[in-house]
């Protein structure tokens, strides 16, 4: 019966179906499941395999973002029994996200967001065009331990290093981690800003950012 809910939860995600998802997650609660099982062996089984199916060319964009917002829809359902069980979610880290200053494509770094918050990643984004003053504040306000920045633009990239050099002015480098991503973003880049990682797509945005974690 329970097995069945779960199959149930993992298709919802897959099907991209924010509603289903809801009421899945409110049906888990009235049951007395465990919220965080409601999570970790249903939700997050669909989330995987839509993963899995863009990575290898089987989904595409419209399904990642869906399966994205349905993850979030059954989290969120779930939050307020997590909270009177006082059975928090564990969080893998804090991620302050943003697109760089003078640019304002949000659709990828959004994406990002959505896969990270739907991991397990308390995500602060900060939206678009955003200052590097800005960025480093919300990372000493919220002692987050890893920095997201997207950049669309090959004008806008050199800010992604700006970050980088307050950060590690502000002796704060160690411990926070940086990742850059967009779509004029290279392995060359990143070495040369000496940033810690990129990803090509949000699913290795989540990989690499757990990546990051565990090595902190
Ligand atoms: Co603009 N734009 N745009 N644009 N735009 C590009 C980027 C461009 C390549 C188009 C082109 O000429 N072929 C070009 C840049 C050229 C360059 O610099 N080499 C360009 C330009 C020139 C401009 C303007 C300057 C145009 C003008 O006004 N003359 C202007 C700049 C405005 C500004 O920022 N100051 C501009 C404006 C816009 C719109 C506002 C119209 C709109 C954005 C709408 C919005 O975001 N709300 C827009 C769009 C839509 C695009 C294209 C067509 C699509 C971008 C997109 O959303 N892709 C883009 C061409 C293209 O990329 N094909 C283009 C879908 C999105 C899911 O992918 O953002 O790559 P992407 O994100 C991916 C990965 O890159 C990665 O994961 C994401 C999910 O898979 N990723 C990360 C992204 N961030 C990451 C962070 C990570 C990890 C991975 O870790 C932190």
């Amino acid at each position: 019966m329970t097995e069945e809910l779960f199959k149930k939860m993992a298709q919802s995600v897959l099907d991209g179906d924010s509603d289903a998802a809801a009421a899945l997650a409110k049906q888990a609660v009235e049951s007395g499941i465990d919220p965080l099982e409601a999570i970790n062996n249903g939700f997050v089984a669909g989330v995987n395999k839509v993963g899995e199916n863009f990575a290898c060319g089987d989904a595409f964009l419209p399904e990642l973002v869906m399966a994205g917002e349905a993850m979030k829809a059954a989290v969120a359902a779930l939050e307020p029994e997590m909270k009177k069980r006082g059975t928090q979610r564990k969080m893998l880290g804090k991620v302050v996200l943003a697109t760089v200053e003078g640019d304002i494509h949000e659709i990828g770094k959004s994406l990002v967001g959505t896969m990270l918050s739907a991991s397990g990643f308390e995500v602060f984004d900060l939206g678009v065009d955003v200052p590097a003053a800005k960025i480093i504040a919300k990372v000493q306000e919220v002692d987050a331990n890893l920095v997201g920045l997207s950049a669309l633009l090959t004008t806008t990239m050199v800010k992604q290093k700006e970050v980088i050099d307050e950060l590690d002015k502000l002796g704060l480098r160690k411990k926070v981690k940086v990742m850059v991503g967009g779509a004029p973003v290279t392995r060359d880049w990143v070495q040369k800003i000496e940033a810690d990682g990129t990803s090509e797509d949000a699913i290795g945005a989540v990989g690499l950012a757990k990546q990051l974690v565990d090595a902190a």
